[in-house]
């Protein structure tokens, strides 16, 4: 009886939480892409956590005039947004594979593009890691143009289920032809909201879970017994 009762009235909780899912069930935070034309920075000044707020951080970048110099003529910054592009902090429109620039994204990204302008012979090529530091190569692109490159631009894209740093230089041993950043885009990955329940459905919820377990007990008590007390001395006995 017992038995039958308690499984009565957990059928009934059962039943009644079954219908409040849409009051906690938790769903992802729509990410928002966060675009940057780093035309609000200043020339020759390094970048580095200028953009935290907006999620990524950089090394050795730097901000550039578009028209300005170091750039050997008016066309470099064709594709670009003006005034300003990002540059090396030290070796300026030159990207050695072995001193890339970098940028780390915190929290992680689903997908980045960039477009590098100027693109010649060196080529352009960005890298996509799982960490911030080292971590596994989870993707990578890449572009090239001829000779100097001059009036190329080319755009990059990677995207994998979570990247947290990307490196960006030129594959094919870049000596005296450089190359031009800008217009850099990034989707951070959906992150699961925390549910949280409002006072009126946390009520609902206390309310419907008593309610089910009243009407578990009557329906329990309700119910005819299907065993008869038995009488000692009479059973099996004849006269
Ligand atoms: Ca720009």
């Amino acid at each position: 009886m017992l038995h039958s009762r308690l499984c009565t009235a957990a059928r009934v909780r059962f039943a009644t939480l079954a219908l409040l899912p849409p009051l906690v069930a938790a769903s992802p935070i729509a990410a928002q892409t966060v675009s940057i034309d780093f035309d609000d920075g200043t020339p020759g000044q390094t970048i580095d956590d200028f953009y935290s707020t907006l999620g990524v951080t950089f090394s050795h970048a730097r901000w550039a005039d578009a028209l300005g110099p170091p750039f050997d003529g008016v066309d470099d910054h064709l594709g670009s947004t003006l005034p300003y592009v990002v540059i090396h902090s030290t070796s300026s429109t030159i990207l050695h594979e072995s001193d890339p620039i970098a940028a780390r994204f915190e929290p992680p990204v689903s997908s980045v593009s960039l477009r590098a302008m100027d693109v010649g012979s060196a080529g352009i090529r960005v890298n996509a890691y799982d960490d911030a530091t080292a971590g596994t190569l989870v993707a990578s692109d890449s572009g090239t143009g001829a000779g100097s490159g001059t009036g190329n631009p080319v755009d990059l894209f990677v995207s994998a289920p979570l990247i947290r740093r990307i490196e960006v230089f030129q594959p094919n041993t870049p000596i005296m032809e450089g190359t031009l950043l800008d217009n850099l885009e990034f989707t951070p990955v959906a992150t699961p909201s925390v549910p949280a329940l409002s006072a009126p459905a946390l009520a609902a919820l206390v309310a419907g879970l008593v309610a089910a377990s009243r009407f578990a007990r009557r329906q329990a008590l309700s119910r005819p017994s299907g065993r008869q007390p038995v009488r000692a001395g009479s059973a099996g006995r004849r006269g």
